[in-house]
């Protein structure tokens, strides 16, 4: 594992903002492999694991263009830790160090994409939360890694956040009224002057930005000639609790990456009774994270006590 990459100032960013730029974390080496690996995906000359999703852009499915060559019709591959090589970036020891220095050492992977932003689409993702989607609490034991596999720029559609918005609530979400939005994209329904806030995070190939599962951020269009691409995880530690009160997502991967139980799924149960606290601040009583969590309403109430805080 590599040593603690993220400096003190690095993860006190994280804390602050909601999010941290680690330039050049990952080489060009190890993404020509993840590349190779998508071409080899979209043109059908591997065999994929058939629970593994392979997306095609919401314009192509619509018939509103019909680019030839596969790596144009194709916005994204899921639950890749259910391929061999690119279940790479889920294990890199870099990224996952980082993970660590952030949500505690034993984490589990809970989603991972490779997004594929192809000149010509739309191609844009409304600002969103994505503990919009994930069942497991405290949220502050949850991190994305998402990594730049090209240039991002704001031309080509870089990803936007707003700095320190994941101290607030996770926000009711819908389908924003965009003709062409690809499948699962929602966005926060009333974002009122939040937008106007939002920081461009233009990016070189290799860096990585480990972002709050409650940061605003999104995407915009891809202006450019070019593809933009990412390859992003997310990690939840393996002590987290599902909150959500249902039993189902059964056939979810989520595949324990380091310390007690790693290579094995996650086997924790499926249904928690918060007993009417907000699954937002849910910290678990039996669970080695409870003495050192820090949850929204203690920056809240920080906050108010301390006008520097
Ligand atoms: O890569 C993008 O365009 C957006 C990614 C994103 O918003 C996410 O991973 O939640």
């Amino acid at each position: 594992m590599a040593e603690a990459p993220l400096t003190d100032e690095m993860v006190e960013q994280y804390w602050r903002d909601g999010y941290v730029v680690v330039p050049a974390l990952l080489s060009e080496g190890d993404l020509s492999v993840y590349d190779q690996r998508f071409d080899d995906i979209v043109y059908e000359r591997v065999a994929i694991d058939d629970r593994m999703l392979v997306m095609k852009d919401v314009m192509v499915a619509k018939g509103a263009i019909d680019p030839k060559s596969p790596p144009e019709r194709i916005q994204k591959l899921q639950d890749f830790e259910l391929d061999p090589v690119l279940d790479g970036y889920c294990k890199h020891p870099s990224v996952v160090a980082c993970v660590e220095q952030l949500i505690g050492e034993g984490v589990m992977t809970i989603h991972n994409m490779l997004i594929n932003k192809p000149p010509n689409v739309d191609g844009r993702h409304p600002l969103h939360q994505d503990l919009l989607y994930f069942p497991f609490r405290p949220a502050n034991r949850i991190v994305a890694s998402w990594t730049a596999m090209t240039r991002m720029t704001k031309e080509n559609g870089c990803l936007v956040a707003v700095p320190g918005s994941h101290l607030g609530e996770l926000m009711p979400h819908d389908n924003p009224d965009w003709e062409y939005l690809n499948g699962g994209y929602f966005g926060v329904k009333d974002l009122g002057d939040e937008i106007d806030r939002r920081v461009h995070l233009e990016m070189e190939t290799g860096d990585t930005v480990f972002f709050h599962p409650i940061l605003l951020h999104g995407s915009g269009r891809n202006r450019t000639d070019g593809f933009r691409r990412a390859i992003s995880a997310h990690y939840a530690n393996a002590a987290c609790e599902w909150t959500w009160n249902i039993e189902d997502s059964a056939s979810r991967m989520y595949r324990i990456v380091t310390g007690p139980g790693a290579g094995e799924q996650w086997s924790g149960t499926r249904k928690v009774d918060t007993d009417g606290v907000d699954p937002i601040d849910f910290v678990p009583t039996e669970s080695p994270l409870k003495d050192d969590i820090r949850t929204r309403r203690d920056a809240e109430r920080a906050a108010e006590s301390d006008p520097d805080a």
